[in-house]
Protein backbone atom coordinates (compact mmCIF):
# COMPACT_ATOMS: atom_id res chain seq x y z
CA UNK A 1 0.00 0.00 0.00
CA UNK A 2 1.55 3.29 -1.12
CA UNK A 3 0.60 5.45 1.85
CA UNK A 4 2.73 8.35 0.34
CA UNK A 5 -0.06 9.05 -2.32
CA UNK A 6 -2.64 11.13 -1.66
CA UNK A 7 -6.27 10.38 -0.26
CA UNK A 8 -8.29 8.71 -3.16
CA UNK A 9 -11.47 10.90 -3.96
CA UNK A 10 -14.28 9.59 -3.41
CA UNK A 11 -15.60 7.24 -6.72
CA UNK A 12 -19.42 8.22 -6.07
CA UNK A 13 -20.32 9.64 -9.65
CA UNK A 14 -21.19 6.53 -10.95
CA UNK A 15 -23.94 6.23 -8.25
CA UNK A 16 -24.46 10.15 -7.50
CA UNK A 17 -25.26 10.32 -11.35
CA UNK A 18 -27.90 7.64 -11.14
CA UNK A 19 -31.89 8.26 -10.48
CA UNK A 20 -30.92 7.34 -6.65
CA UNK A 21 -28.91 9.85 -5.39
CA UNK A 22 -27.88 9.53 -1.84
CA UNK A 23 -30.14 10.37 1.07
CA UNK A 24 -29.50 14.13 2.41
CA UNK A 25 -27.07 15.11 4.75
CA UNK A 26 -28.90 15.31 8.20
CA UNK A 27 -28.80 18.53 9.94
CA UNK A 28 -27.05 19.56 12.80
CA UNK A 29 -23.65 18.47 12.45
CA UNK A 30 -21.61 20.90 11.16
CA UNK A 31 -20.39 22.35 14.32
CA UNK A 32 -18.78 18.98 15.14
CA UNK A 33 -16.86 19.25 12.07
CA UNK A 34 -13.38 19.41 12.91
CA UNK A 35 -13.88 15.14 13.87
CA UNK A 36 -12.68 15.44 17.47
CA UNK A 37 -15.51 14.69 18.81
CA UNK A 38 -17.83 17.25 20.95
CA UNK A 39 -15.93 17.65 24.37
CA UNK A 40 -18.40 17.94 27.30
CA UNK A 41 -16.91 19.21 30.38
CA UNK A 42 -17.54 16.12 33.28
CA UNK A 43 -17.81 18.81 36.16
CA UNK A 44 -15.15 17.06 38.05
CA UNK A 45 -12.05 18.88 36.14
CA UNK A 46 -11.80 15.91 33.68
CA UNK A 47 -13.26 16.30 30.46
CA UNK A 48 -15.09 13.38 28.01
CA UNK A 49 -15.56 13.31 23.89
CA UNK A 50 -18.52 11.96 22.81
CA UNK A 51 -18.04 10.62 19.34
CA UNK A 52 -21.47 10.15 17.16
CA UNK A 53 -21.57 6.53 15.46
CA UNK A 54 -24.33 6.02 12.52
CA UNK A 55 -25.70 2.89 11.79
CA UNK A 56 -28.17 1.71 9.09
CA UNK A 57 -30.38 -0.17 10.82
CA UNK A 58 -32.96 -0.24 13.79
CA UNK A 59 -32.28 -0.59 17.57
CA UNK A 60 -32.54 -4.06 17.87
CA UNK A 61 -30.90 -5.71 14.77
CA UNK A 62 -27.51 -7.34 15.48
CA UNK A 63 -25.37 -5.15 14.08
CA UNK A 64 -26.66 -2.06 16.20
CA UNK A 65 -26.74 -4.51 19.12
CA UNK A 66 -23.19 -4.97 18.90
CA UNK A 67 -22.28 -0.80 18.16
CA UNK A 68 -24.13 -0.55 21.63
CA UNK A 69 -21.71 -3.26 23.01
CA UNK A 70 -18.64 -1.41 21.82
CA UNK A 71 -19.95 1.60 23.22
CA UNK A 72 -20.29 0.24 26.56
CA UNK A 73 -17.15 -1.34 26.41
CA UNK A 74 -15.49 1.67 24.97
CA UNK A 75 -16.75 4.19 27.55
CA UNK A 76 -15.62 1.60 30.24
CA UNK A 77 -12.29 1.18 29.21
CA UNK A 78 -11.59 4.76 28.36
CA UNK A 79 -13.34 5.26 32.45
CA UNK A 80 -15.80 7.46 30.68
CA UNK A 81 -13.10 9.41 28.86
CA UNK A 82 -15.07 8.40 25.67
CA UNK A 83 -18.89 8.00 24.92
CA UNK A 84 -19.83 6.74 21.74
CA UNK A 85 -23.70 7.82 21.23
CA UNK A 86 -25.72 5.31 18.69
CA UNK A 87 -27.23 6.74 15.60
CA UNK A 88 -29.67 3.61 14.49
CA UNK A 89 -32.35 3.83 11.37
CA UNK A 90 -29.61 5.74 9.06
CA UNK A 91 -30.73 9.28 11.07
CA UNK A 92 -27.38 10.29 10.04
CA UNK A 93 -27.81 9.95 6.71
CA UNK A 94 -28.05 6.53 4.11
CA UNK A 95 -24.47 4.56 4.00
CA UNK A 96 -22.27 6.66 1.22
CA UNK A 97 -22.82 9.39 3.26
CA UNK A 98 -22.48 8.66 6.32
CA UNK A 99 -19.08 6.92 5.02
CA UNK A 100 -18.41 10.15 3.04
CA UNK A 101 -19.28 11.95 6.82
CA UNK A 102 -16.89 9.74 8.31
CA UNK A 103 -14.22 10.44 6.12
CA UNK A 104 -14.61 14.12 6.78
CA UNK A 105 -14.69 14.00 10.15
CA UNK A 106 -18.47 15.23 10.66
CA UNK A 107 -19.15 11.92 12.07
CA UNK A 108 -16.67 10.37 13.79
CA UNK A 109 -17.60 6.61 13.74
CA UNK A 110 -19.86 4.57 11.52
CA UNK A 111 -20.69 0.45 11.53
CA UNK A 112 -20.99 0.47 7.82
CA UNK A 113 -20.98 -2.77 4.74
CA UNK A 114 -17.59 -3.35 3.27
CA UNK A 115 -19.78 -3.12 -0.46
CA UNK A 116 -20.19 0.55 -0.80
CA UNK A 117 -16.48 1.49 1.32
CA UNK A 118 -14.85 -0.63 -1.71
CA UNK A 119 -15.71 2.59 -3.34
CA UNK A 120 -13.85 4.41 -0.91
CA UNK A 121 -10.75 1.47 -0.34
CA UNK A 122 -10.81 -1.12 -3.65
CA UNK A 123 -9.77 -3.63 -1.61
CA UNK A 124 -12.86 -3.58 0.01
CA UNK A 125 -14.65 -4.88 -2.95
CA UNK A 126 -13.28 -8.61 -1.80
CA UNK A 127 -16.44 -9.06 0.04
CA UNK A 128 -18.56 -8.06 -3.09
CA UNK A 129 -17.11 -11.41 -5.09
CA UNK A 130 -19.77 -13.91 -5.61
CA UNK A 131 -19.57 -17.85 -4.24
CA UNK A 132 -15.97 -16.29 -2.24
CA UNK A 133 -16.43 -17.69 1.35
CA UNK A 134 -18.04 -21.48 1.30
CA UNK A 135 -19.62 -20.44 4.98
CA UNK A 136 -19.39 -18.21 8.27
CA UNK A 137 -16.68 -19.88 9.79
CA UNK A 138 -14.73 -19.94 6.69
CA UNK A 139 -15.15 -15.78 6.29
CA UNK A 140 -14.20 -15.53 10.36
CA UNK A 141 -10.88 -17.41 9.73
CA UNK A 142 -10.23 -14.62 6.84
CA UNK A 143 -11.39 -11.81 8.90
CA UNK A 144 -9.05 -12.92 11.58
CA UNK A 145 -5.99 -13.73 9.43
CA UNK A 146 -3.00 -11.40 8.64
CA UNK A 147 -4.79 -10.78 5.32
CA UNK A 148 -8.15 -10.01 7.19
CA UNK A 149 -6.33 -7.24 9.62
CA UNK A 150 -4.21 -6.09 6.97
CA UNK A 151 -7.74 -5.58 4.70
CA UNK A 152 -8.96 -3.24 7.92
CA UNK A 153 -5.75 -1.63 7.46
CA UNK A 154 -5.67 -0.39 4.04
CA UNK A 155 -8.94 1.98 4.95
CA UNK A 156 -6.01 4.34 6.58
CA UNK A 157 -4.97 5.53 3.16
CA UNK A 158 -8.49 6.79 2.47
CA UNK A 159 -8.71 8.54 5.77
CA UNK A 160 -10.20 6.10 8.50
CA UNK A 161 -9.10 3.30 10.48
CA UNK A 162 -10.73 -0.19 10.80
CA UNK A 163 -11.39 -1.04 13.84
CA UNK A 164 -12.92 -4.56 13.43
CA UNK A 165 -15.44 -6.70 11.94
CA UNK A 166 -19.14 -7.82 12.33
CA UNK A 167 -20.91 -10.51 10.75
CA UNK A 168 -22.68 -9.52 7.67
CA UNK A 169 -24.38 -13.19 7.46
CA UNK A 170 -25.18 -14.64 3.56
CA UNK A 171 -27.10 -12.24 0.85
CA UNK A 172 -29.46 -13.52 -1.28
CA UNK A 173 -32.11 -13.07 -4.47
CA UNK A 174 -35.82 -11.97 -3.15
CA UNK A 175 -38.22 -11.01 -6.23
CA UNK A 176 -41.29 -9.54 -6.58
CA UNK A 177 -42.96 -12.06 -9.12
CA UNK A 178 -41.50 -14.96 -9.98
CA UNK A 179 -38.71 -17.01 -7.88
CA UNK A 180 -34.96 -17.03 -8.89
CA UNK A 181 -34.24 -20.59 -8.99
CA UNK A 182 -31.32 -20.80 -11.22
CA UNK A 183 -28.82 -18.52 -13.02
CA UNK A 184 -30.77 -17.95 -16.16
CA UNK A 185 -34.16 -16.81 -13.86
CA UNK A 186 -31.84 -13.40 -12.91
CA UNK A 187 -31.60 -12.84 -16.90
CA UNK A 188 -33.57 -9.57 -17.57
CA UNK A 189 -34.78 -8.69 -14.19
CA UNK A 190 -33.95 -5.30 -12.34
CA UNK A 191 -32.14 -6.12 -9.35
CA UNK A 192 -30.91 -3.18 -6.67
CA UNK A 193 -27.39 -4.08 -5.76
CA UNK A 194 -25.63 -2.49 -3.19
CA UNK A 195 -23.43 0.99 -4.07
CA UNK A 196 -20.80 -1.59 -5.17
CA UNK A 197 -19.13 -1.71 -9.32
CA UNK A 198 -18.55 -5.52 -7.89
CA UNK A 199 -21.94 -5.99 -7.59
CA UNK A 200 -23.28 -4.30 -10.66
CA UNK A 201 -20.83 -6.67 -12.46
CA UNK A 202 -22.05 -9.56 -10.59
CA UNK A 203 -25.90 -8.84 -11.86
CA UNK A 204 -24.70 -8.23 -15.50
CA UNK A 205 -22.71 -11.11 -14.84
CA UNK A 206 -26.12 -13.31 -14.91
CA UNK A 207 -27.63 -11.18 -17.47
CA UNK A 208 -30.19 -8.90 -14.82
CA UNK A 209 -30.23 -4.92 -14.49
CA UNK A 210 -28.35 -4.23 -11.93
CA UNK A 211 -29.90 -0.82 -10.22
CA UNK A 212 -27.31 0.47 -7.40
CA UNK A 213 -29.65 1.94 -4.65
CA UNK A 214 -29.30 3.50 -1.09
CA UNK A 215 -30.81 0.88 1.41
CA UNK A 216 -33.78 3.53 2.24
CA UNK A 217 -35.23 3.51 -1.17
CA UNK A 218 -35.24 -0.22 -1.27
CA UNK A 219 -38.93 -1.05 0.13
CA UNK A 220 -41.24 1.46 -2.56
CA UNK A 221 -38.94 0.63 -5.10
CA UNK A 222 -40.13 -2.68 -5.06
CA UNK A 223 -43.58 -1.56 -4.15
CA UNK A 224 -43.94 0.78 -7.49
CA UNK A 225 -42.33 -2.34 -9.70
CA UNK A 226 -39.18 0.08 -10.25
CA UNK A 227 -37.23 -3.11 -9.29
CA UNK A 228 -38.35 -6.79 -9.95
CA UNK A 229 -36.20 -8.03 -7.01
CA UNK A 230 -33.24 -7.08 -4.45
CA UNK A 231 -30.82 -9.35 -2.48
CA UNK A 232 -29.82 -9.27 1.28
CA UNK A 233 -29.20 -11.61 4.52
CA UNK A 234 -32.54 -12.50 6.48
CA UNK A 235 -32.38 -9.87 9.38
CA UNK A 236 -32.23 -7.11 6.89
CA UNK A 237 -35.25 -8.66 4.51
CA UNK A 238 -37.23 -9.13 7.43
CA UNK A 239 -36.35 -5.66 9.74
CA UNK A 240 -36.79 -3.86 6.33
CA UNK A 241 -40.26 -5.54 5.31
CA UNK A 242 -39.05 -5.84 2.28
CA UNK A 243 -40.56 -9.45 2.25
CA UNK A 244 -44.20 -7.84 2.12
CA UNK A 245 -43.48 -6.49 -1.00
CA UNK A 246 -41.21 -9.39 -2.23
CA UNK A 247 -42.04 -12.25 -1.14
CA UNK A 248 -39.96 -15.13 -2.66
CA UNK A 249 -36.72 -15.47 -1.24
CA UNK A 250 -33.98 -17.88 -2.65
CA UNK A 251 -31.37 -18.61 -0.35
CA UNK A 252 -27.96 -18.87 -2.72
CA UNK A 253 -25.96 -17.08 -0.46
CA UNK A 254 -23.98 -15.40 -2.83
CA UNK A 255 -21.82 -13.00 -0.71
CA UNK A 256 -20.80 -12.33 2.71
CA UNK A 257 -19.92 -8.66 2.75
CA UNK A 258 -18.23 -7.76 5.99
CA UNK A 259 -19.28 -5.51 8.19
CA UNK A 260 -16.58 -2.94 9.40
CA UNK A 261 -16.78 -0.56 12.21
CA UNK A 262 -14.52 2.64 10.95
CA UNK A 263 -13.43 5.69 13.00
CA UNK A 264 -12.07 9.03 11.22
CA UNK A 265 -8.28 8.14 11.21
CA UNK A 266 -7.62 12.00 12.40
CA UNK A 267 -10.15 11.53 15.58
CA UNK A 268 -8.33 8.24 16.36
CA UNK A 269 -5.06 9.64 15.63
CA UNK A 270 -5.23 12.47 17.89
CA UNK A 271 -6.05 10.12 20.73
CA UNK A 272 -4.30 9.30 23.96
CA UNK A 273 -2.36 5.72 23.14
CA UNK A 274 -4.17 4.46 26.13
CA UNK A 275 -7.53 5.03 24.82
CA UNK A 276 -6.89 3.93 21.32
CA UNK A 277 -5.88 0.62 22.98
CA UNK A 278 -8.78 1.03 24.72
CA UNK A 279 -10.98 1.86 21.06
CA UNK A 280 -9.22 -1.67 19.87
CA UNK A 281 -10.06 -3.85 22.71
CA UNK A 282 -13.57 -2.70 22.90
CA UNK A 283 -14.03 -3.35 19.04
CA UNK A 284 -12.25 -6.97 19.36
CA UNK A 285 -14.56 -7.46 22.31
CA UNK A 286 -17.77 -6.71 20.66
CA UNK A 287 -17.01 -8.82 17.27
CA UNK A 288 -17.90 -12.30 19.02
CA UNK A 289 -20.99 -10.39 21.04
CA UNK A 290 -22.14 -9.36 18.10
CA UNK A 291 -21.59 -12.60 15.74
CA UNK A 292 -23.37 -14.56 18.59
CA UNK A 293 -26.41 -12.25 18.84
CA UNK A 294 -25.99 -12.36 14.42
CA UNK A 295 -26.92 -16.61 14.42
CA UNK A 296 -29.44 -16.22 17.15
CA UNK A 297 -31.42 -13.57 15.13
CA UNK A 298 -31.05 -16.09 11.54
CA UNK A 299 -32.91 -18.37 12.46
CA UNK A 300 -35.58 -16.87 14.60
CA UNK A 301 -36.38 -14.55 11.33
CA UNK A 302 -36.30 -17.46 8.84
CA UNK A 303 -39.14 -18.89 11.48
CA UNK A 304 -40.99 -15.63 11.52
CA UNK A 305 -40.36 -15.35 7.43
CA UNK A 306 -41.92 -18.76 6.92
CA UNK A 307 -44.91 -17.67 9.29
CA UNK A 308 -45.84 -14.83 7.14
CA UNK A 309 -46.08 -17.29 4.25
CA UNK A 310 -42.90 -16.19 2.53
CA UNK A 311 -41.82 -18.93 0.20
CA UNK A 312 -38.27 -19.68 1.33
CA UNK A 313 -35.75 -21.63 -1.45
CA UNK A 314 -32.87 -23.30 -0.72
CA UNK A 315 -29.91 -24.04 -3.64
CA UNK A 316 -28.59 -27.35 -3.00
CA UNK A 317 -25.72 -26.87 -5.93
CA UNK A 318 -24.16 -23.39 -6.39
CA UNK A 319 -21.63 -24.72 -8.60
CA UNK A 320 -23.79 -23.27 -11.87
CA UNK A 321 -24.06 -20.14 -10.38
CA UNK A 322 -20.01 -20.15 -9.62
CA UNK A 323 -19.45 -20.74 -13.46
CA UNK A 324 -22.14 -18.25 -14.68
CA UNK A 325 -20.61 -15.56 -12.85
CA UNK A 326 -17.07 -16.29 -12.93
CA UNK A 327 -16.05 -13.70 -14.88
CA UNK A 328 -16.56 -11.20 -12.11
CA UNK A 329 -13.62 -12.60 -9.89
CA UNK A 330 -11.93 -12.38 -13.56
CA UNK A 331 -12.55 -9.34 -13.65
CA UNK A 332 -11.91 -7.88 -9.90
CA UNK A 333 -9.28 -10.86 -9.44
CA UNK A 334 -5.86 -8.87 -9.87
CA UNK A 335 -6.25 -6.19 -8.18
CA UNK A 336 -7.02 -8.54 -5.42
CA UNK A 337 -4.42 -11.30 -5.78
CA UNK A 338 -2.98 -11.74 -2.33
CA UNK A 339 -6.56 -11.39 -0.37
CA UNK A 340 -7.66 -13.90 -3.02
CA UNK A 341 -5.08 -16.19 -2.31
CA UNK A 342 -5.69 -16.06 1.34
CA UNK A 343 -9.30 -16.82 1.29
CA UNK A 344 -8.12 -20.30 -0.71
CA UNK A 345 -5.75 -21.18 1.67
CA UNK A 346 -8.27 -20.63 4.37
CA UNK A 347 -11.08 -22.67 2.70
CA UNK A 348 -10.65 -25.80 4.62
CA UNK A 349 -8.37 -25.31 7.64
C1 LIG B 1 -27.23 -4.89 5.02
C2 LIG B 1 -26.08 -4.18 5.67
C3 LIG B 1 -26.34 -2.70 5.66
C4 LIG B 1 -26.66 -2.20 4.26
C5 LIG B 1 -27.70 -3.05 3.59
C6 LIG B 1 -27.87 -2.72 2.12
O1 LIG B 1 -27.01 -6.27 5.00
O2 LIG B 1 -25.94 -4.59 7.00
O3 LIG B 1 -25.24 -2.05 6.22
O4 LIG B 1 -25.47 -2.16 3.51
O5 LIG B 1 -27.38 -4.44 3.69
O6 LIG B 1 -28.15 -3.63 1.36
O7 LIG B 1 -27.73 -1.55 1.75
Amino acid sequence: MNTASPKPVARRSLFKAGAFGAAAVAGGLALSACGGGSLAGSGGGGSSKTFKLAETHPEDYPTTLGDKKFAELAEKYTDGRIKIQVYPNAQLGEESDAIEQVQMGSIEMTRISSAPMGEFVPAMGLFSLPYLFDDADHLWRFLESESGKKLLGETESAGFKGLGYFDPGARSFYTTKKPVLAPADVKGLKIRVQESQVQIDFINSLGGSPTPMAYGEVYSSLQSGLLDGAENNEPSYLSASHWEVAPNYTLDRHMRVAEVLLINKDTFDGLSSEDQEALQKAATEAAPFQREKWEAQVETDLEKLRGEGVKINEIADIAPWREATKSVIEKHGAKLGEYLDAVDELRSA
